[in-house]
């Protein structure tokens, strides 16, 4: 039975019970226990702090994790990056206070950079050969600067807010991190079976995100027009309807894209278009 380590609480917890859930695994997880075993698959939930996930995973004590790749990067765990996840998006970053003059990364030398990821950012700056000093702090790192504990800050970033509310500019992307499925190097073979078909299921949660599906009646001289305009999965279904001057067709489209190639199609004469949800891509 695989054991899969997964944020007790934090923001990736939420996504991640969600994805188990949408993969047919549902645990009831009680807010003290360690362990929890789930229903629709031969898994185990660890329930860990996101710090100890990766070198959980790496000593075998879970055989895999949900965690983020920043976290993985920093404590440079032995593992396997099975498969990025598409959630917990965000980067970790330089930034300075509004008011510096700076102009490149070399205003960084001599500095002090408070930061809760020194291996990263020390990699990072031996890498750029510039010599600073990295204070290593837990929590509120941005606020560091105003209250004199540091002149600049290596953090994570999501939507820049919390930087702009604390007078800080980000100047340098150093890593884009995501939530990322991990794994213990070498395992088992029953252990890596049904890890494959776990990867299966979220492979396919994964690539329907986003995808819409989209079915429509069209005049029957429209259509070669409309395959241009749905290329589909391979290509839209066209089913005949009973008035032979028309057809059914059926396609999924990027969301992102979703409004253009209606209006498009409509233009062409497409009428009762229905949009669903979809739910799983299976390839
Ligand atoms: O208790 P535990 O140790 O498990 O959790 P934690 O408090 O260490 O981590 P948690 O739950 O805050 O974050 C878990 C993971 O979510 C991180 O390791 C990242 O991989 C990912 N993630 C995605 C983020 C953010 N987005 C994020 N915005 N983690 C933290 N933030 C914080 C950031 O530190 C900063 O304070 O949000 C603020 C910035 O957000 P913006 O949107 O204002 O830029
Ligand atoms: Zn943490």
């Amino acid at each position: 039975m695989l054991r899969i380590a997964i944020q007790a609480k934090g923001r990736l917890n939420e996504k991640t019970v969600a994805l188990l859930a949408d993969a047919g695994i549902s645990a009831s997880i009680g807010s003290r226990s360690l362990i929890a075993h789930a229903k629709g698959f031969p898994v185990d939930l660890l329930l860990l702090r996101d710090d100890d996930i990766p070198q959980a995973v790496a000593m075998g004590t879970a055989d895999i994790g949900i965690v983020g790749l920043n976290e993985v990067m920093e404590k440079d765990a032995d593992v396997v990056r099975v498969l990025d996840l598409g959630f917990g998006g965000c980067r970790l970053s330089l930034a300075v206070p509004r008011e510096a003059d700076y102009k490149d990364l070399g205003w960084f030398e001599g500095k002090r950079i408070a930061t809760s990821y020194p291996a990263i950012l020390s990699r990072f700056l031996k890498e750029k050969n510039i010599n600073a000093k990295i204070h290593t702090i837990t929590g509120s790192v941005e606020i560091a600067p105003a209250v004199g504990m540091a002149d600049s800050i290596f953090d994570i970033v999501s939507s820049g807010g919390t930087l702009i509310q604390n007078g800080l500019v980000e100047v340098a992307s150093v890593v884009e991190s995501q939530a990322v499925l991990i794994a213990t190097p070498g395992l088992p073979t029953d252990k890596q079976e049904e890890l494959d078909k776990l990867c299966f299921r979220f492979r396919s949660i994964i690539e329907s995100r986003g995808m819409k599906y989209v079915l429509m009646n069209l005049p029957k001289v429209s259509l070669d027009e409309a395959i241009k305009v749905l290329p589909g999965m391979k290509s839209p279904t066209i089913l005949p309807l009973a008035d032979s001057d028309w057809v059914s067709v059926h396609a999924v489209i990027p969301e992102s894209q979703l409004w253009e190639r209606i209006e498009k199609l409509k233009a062409i004469g497409a009428e009762d278009i229905l949009v669903l949800v979809l739910e799983n891509i299976v390839k």
